[in-house]
């Protein structure tokens, strides 16, 4: 069903100040930035590698109010890890795969994510703690 890790969702305080860290660390190149409105971030993707059906990243996040969903988890838990994000195929049907077997979608359609992707959450209580997106890149 997974075809690679498709980003590290890193929730941060000041996003520019974590690009000049992970980029100056790792060597990585941001390849795009974005304000998703809809998922209350403004965020930015340092590109690792090439893989089957998309690339792999480190995704920066920066909350735009202190209630979405980033807001919420740095208050309570600080800058980290956020979220994993899976490339698959085709994100409806394992959304619907996944669904089937028991596991909350946080949302019932997909949505557009970065870089023009379709991606879904699955409640992180139902995957042993860990936010888990599904993610369907953009066709080349
Ligand atoms: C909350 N919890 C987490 C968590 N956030 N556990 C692991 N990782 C996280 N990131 C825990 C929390 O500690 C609670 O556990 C429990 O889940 C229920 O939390 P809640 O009180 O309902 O907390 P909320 O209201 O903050 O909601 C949490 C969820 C929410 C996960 C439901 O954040 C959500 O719908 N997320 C999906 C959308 C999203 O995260 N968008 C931003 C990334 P205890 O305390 O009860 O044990 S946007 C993105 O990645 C894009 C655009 C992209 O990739 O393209
Ligand atoms: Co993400």
């Amino acid at each position: 069903m997974f075809m690679r890790i498709d980003h590290i969702g890193i929730a941060c305080n000041d996003l520019e100040e974590k690009i000049a860290l992970f980029s100056g660390l790792f060597e990585l190149t941001v390849v795009a930035r974005e304000v998703n409105e809809e998922q209350g971030v403004k965020e930015a993707m340092l590109h690792i590698a090439d893989g089957e059906g998309g690339g792999s990243y480190i995704q920066l996040l920066e909350p735009l109010d202190a209630d979405s969903p980033v807001g919420k988890f740095l208050a309570r838990r600080g800058e980290g890890v956020h979220h994993v994000a899976f490339g698959v195929p085709d994100v409806a049907g394992a959304m619907e795969q996944i669904g089937a077997k028991g596991v909350r979608l946080l949302d019932k359609h997909p949505r557009h994510g970065s870089m023009g992707s379709s991606i879904a959450f699955l409640h992180p209580k139902d995957v042993g703690g860990m936010l888990t997106e599904l993610v369907q890149a953009a066709r080349p």
